[in-house]
């Protein structure tokens, strides 16, 4: 079943379902550009001081990538408000009306593994948005918990699009290049993956704080037979723990003191998405607060952020308990 079919079976409203094709026509586009870095000179940094809003160094494919989805959602005619991990302020595109929707993307996430070819994603999520007498912040500062639609896109030896609607559970579709469009290859639970997998930066070790050392400490145990991983592309580190099961976590840390991962355009999309697959996401970071439920301060808000199966999730919880 192709994914347009997908979205009309779930009878998913015109306005999502039109958003969510655009998207995954982007993808497939900068999937194109992605694999063509190399020979069409995308690789690299835009200048040899270009920084983003939220202060990392801006690859080429970073901007491609965002003009390409800016480009695309505006086409749409059902944005009103675009919120970029690429741009310093949301875009206004239209007053809300009955049919708007406010998105937020990553139009190219684990940067830092661009020019090495290793896996990359594009991560996004929706919200309804059409209350024209609210202002822009109080739009923005909306709990995840009102975010209708997540997904990403990896771009890896497959390109695959992971895909939640609410209560609906989770989809993922694999690109047919054959077909040139996204063809659904099964449904994503996490409940029961029971790989023995951890996934953080062991590099940031000596910088954590103490709750986050007691917990991977235990992973460490060799009698507990876990491996660890680390792709450093959240999409990609993610999509294994979807797949397989363990853990995923980006803390604070003495370096990150509000963590590294973005709460719109990283931490609310794979929060949801794991929520519905039946595991769990929490901030992790002396607090077992889930992440859908923060309410953003600013659109480049930082936070730490601790999700998986919820077996790995309550071993955090159980050792906070005893702190
Ligand atoms: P961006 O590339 O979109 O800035 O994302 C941040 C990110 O690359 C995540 O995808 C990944 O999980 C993390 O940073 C890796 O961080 P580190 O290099 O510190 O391990």
């Amino acid at each position: 079943m192709v994914l347009r079919n997908y979205l009309q079976n779930e009878t998913i409203p015109h306005n999502l379902s039109t958003i969510v094709q655009e998207i995954a026509v982007c993808c497939i586009e900068i999937g194109e550009k992605v694999e063509r870095a190399a020979l069409d000179n995308y690789q690299g940094l835009v200048t040899s001081s270009s920084i983003n809003s939220s202060g990392d160094e801006q690859k080429k494919l970073d901007v491609i990538s965002n003009d390409i989805m800016m480009k695309a959602l505006i086409g749409t005619g059902y944005c009103s408000t675009l919120l970029s991990e690429e741009d310093d302020h949301a875009v206004i595109v239209q007053e809300p009306n009955s049919e708007t929707c406010m998105v937020a993307f990553d139009p190219l996430d684990g940067s830092s593994n661009i020019d090495c070819n290793c896996c990359i994603g594009t991560i996004f999520s929706i919200y309804e948005d059409t209350d024209p007498t609210q202002i822009l912040d109080n739009r923005i500062r909306r709990s995840g918990n009102e975010v209708v639609c997540a997904g990403y896109v990896l771009y890896g030896p497959a390109t695959e699009l992971v895909l939640t609607f609410t209560g609906k559970g989770v989809r993922k579709f694999t690109l047919d290049r054959k077909l040139g469009c996204f063809v659904d290859t099964g449904i994503l639970d996490i409940r029961d993956k029971k790989k023995k997998i951890y996934s953080i930066n062991e590099g940031n070790s000596p910088l954590w704080l103490d709750d986050m050392k007691q917990y991977i400490e235990q992973y460490r145990d060799p009698k507990q037979k876990y491996t660890q991983r680390w792709i450093g592309s959240m999409v990609a580190d993610v999509h294994r723990t979807l797949l397989y099961g363990g853990m995923f976590c980006y803390p604070v840390d003495e370096k990150n003191i509000h963590g590294k991962l973005r709460i719109l355009y990283e931490c609310f999309p794979m929060a949801k998405i794991l929520e519905e697959a039946g595991g769990k996401a929490i901030l992790g970071h002396m607090s077992t607060q889930r992440i859908l439920d923060i309410v953003p301060t600013e659109i480049h808000q930082r936070v730490p952020v601790l999700l998986g199966s919820s077996m790995e999730v309550d071993k955090y919880e159980e050792i906070l308990a005893k702190m």
